[in-house]
């Protein structure tokens, strides 16, 4: 396990609300709420196996998606964005976010009229796409834009089809290689990088999380695990069956990030 300051996942707890959740792409499906909360706990174990310290924001029995929280901001080295989540639904969870990333990192905002859910942001180094989505429009991606170009980012915009977010497109799964759905992201817009396809009978497989030199990731498709796999990537499957039924993956369930200032301590 590399050293350094430590890592925090910030994560949220499934909502009681959580049926009434936002749907894009899927039909709705009951959600069994207390089988979502027993694979939410086993994801922030796998977390900590990995060797982030589970930092959660309080609980928000009302809203709905606020399991969700990678939507709500962007966090790089100097700083966090707080996001203006495109569902208007949504746009309350940002408040207790800013309560506990306000202890770690410098906050900046995105401001109305720009949407950005913190799904559409992948960080790959100094590079940051940003999908052009329902949910994050042009104003937000200028803001972005703006926010981390001063702090020496490369933000580069990317149009995105056919799913919610750009990260259930494309995720990274080392620095210098992403995963990826080709029927939902031009490959082209990722060029730099090496890419693994996610093997094609299984869509909603290009998300995963990097954390702590390992991958966590879906029991739900095992095709393209085993080619992660056979590339020598350390894969952690979690099963997330009924956060998918609310159109959530695994990158959208923690941010993850250094605690450069060593205040877990
Ligand atoms: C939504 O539609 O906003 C939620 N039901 C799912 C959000 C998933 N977020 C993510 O992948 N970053």
């Amino acid at each position: 396990m590399a050293f350094g300051p430590p890592l925090i996942a910030l994560t949220r707890g499934v909502s009681d609300a959580i049926g009434r959740c936002e749907l894009t792409h899927l039909d709705r499906q009951v959600i069994d709420v207390s089988v979502a909360r027993e694979q939410h706990h086993a994801y922030e174990r796998t977390l900590e196996r990995l060797g982030c310290r589970i930092v959660r924001v309080e609980d928000a029995p009302d809203l709905s998606d606020a399991v969700f929280v990678e939507d709500t901001a962007v966090v790089v080295d100097q700083l966090a964005i707080i996001t203006r989540p495109g569902a208007r639904s949504r746009r309350h969870e940002t408040a207790d976010v800013v309560k506990v990333m306000k202890r770690f990192r410098t906050l900046a905002a995105i401001e109305a009229p720009g949407t950005v859910d913190g799904g559409d942001v992948l960080v790959a180094g100094r590079r940051v796409f940003v999908g052009r989505s329902a949910r994050t429009n042009d104003a937000g991606i200028r803001q972005l834009r703006d926010i981390l170009g001063s702090s020496g980012y490369d933000v580069r915009d990317v149009d995105v089809g056919g799913c919610l977010h750009l990260k259930s497109a494309v995720t990274s799964l080392s620095d210098e290689c992403l995963l990826v759905n080709p029927s939902w992201v031009s490959c082209e817009a990722l060029a730099g990088f090496d890419l693994l396809e996610i093997d094609s009978a299984e869509p909603f497989a290009a998300n995963a999380v990097r954390a702590g030199g390992g991958l966590v990731y879906p029991a739900a498709f095992p095709r393209t695990r085993a080619r992660m796999e056979r590339l020598g990537f350390e894969v952690h499957p979690v099963d997330v069956s009924e956060l998918a039924k609310a159109e959530g993956a695994v990158t959208c369930c923690s941010i993850i990030f250094r605690d450069s200032a060593g205040l877990t301590q």
